[in-house]
């Protein structure tokens, strides 16, 4: 079963947390998992930029991306957090490969909107390095950073990155791993399942704002581009994956 596994920066930022997501991403393949990773890096940016004296400036959301904040998306996204997630993975035995949407021309993006800068959408992924990657048991990491055919390089939000290549690499799971239970209900309580027309709802009732609120958007599309599940869950539970992947109820499942 092909899944990809979407891990938000703050998951990424201890040593601790890294290690214990990278053992149970590096045991899938032996489960007969096929497993992509496409991660964020939001914490680190901002901390990156906050040290050189940059405020990072957000639009709904996203990132307000200037020339300086491209050269900063390199080095943090496709750099340090990309890395050191890969030597994670390599510590507990797995074969990762870091890469981004650039190479292998994995991820083609447009500018979404002059105001945010080189702030990327994704108009469309190219597969191909992923498969021929898995195809050779290596499990391949991506940054949520994209280009286009004429040397572009976009920042790309990254719950955005991993419905793209979810849906490109045709991943029956795609599963948000994040810093929260999961999605919440008006009363506080964590919704076990949802559909799209319960997630439009509570987006409409204004329960689901923000960042939530991108979250969902983003997992009725990967729904309509085909993928069967997707779960936003708490990446810091014991044994997160295996358990999601098992069907236990965990966080909030996304269905059509
Ligand atoms: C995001 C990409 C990182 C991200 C940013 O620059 O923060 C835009 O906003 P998390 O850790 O998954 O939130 N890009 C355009 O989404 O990281």
């Amino acid at each position: 079963m092909r899944v990809l596994v979407k891990l938000g920066g703050t998951l990424l930022d201890s040593l601790d947390s890294r290690a214990a997501l990278a053992a149970q991403i590096a045991a899938l393949p032996s489960t007969g998992v096929e497993a992509v990773v496409v991660h964020g890096g939001g914490k680190q940016m901002t901390r990156f930029l906050t040290e050189r004296g940059v405020e990072s400036r957000f639009v709904n959301g996203l990132r307000v991306t200037s020339p300086d904040v491209i050269d900063a998306v390199l080095k943090v996204f496709a750099g340090s957090v990309n890395k050191e997630l890969v030597s994670s993975l390599v510590a507990a035995g797995a074969p990762a490969v870091g890469l981004s949407g650039i190479d292998g021309v994995l991820a083609e993006a447009r500018q979404l909107n002059p105001e945010l800068g080189a702030v990327g959408e994704i108009v469309q992924t190219n597969p191909a390095v992923l498969n021929a990657l898995v195809e050779h048991g290596f499990i391949p990491v991506v940054a949520c950073v994209a280009g286009d055919r004429q040397g572009g390089i976009y920042n790309v939000n990254a719950d955005q990155m991993a419905v793209a290549c979810a849906a490109g690499y045709e991943a029956a799971r795609l599963l948000f791993l994040t810093d929260v239970d999961g999605v919440r209900a008006a009363d506080g309580t964590t919704l076990p399942v949802l559909d799209v027309a319960g997630c439009q709802e509570l987006i409409a009732q204004g329960v689901a704002t923000g960042g939530m609120q991108a979250k969902l958007n983003s997992a009725c599309a990967a729904l309509a581009q085909g993928v069967g599940e997707v779960i936003i869950a708490p990446g810091s539970a014991p044994r997160v994956i295996e358990r999601l992947l098992n069907g236990e109820v965990l966080g909030t499942r996304i269905v059509k």
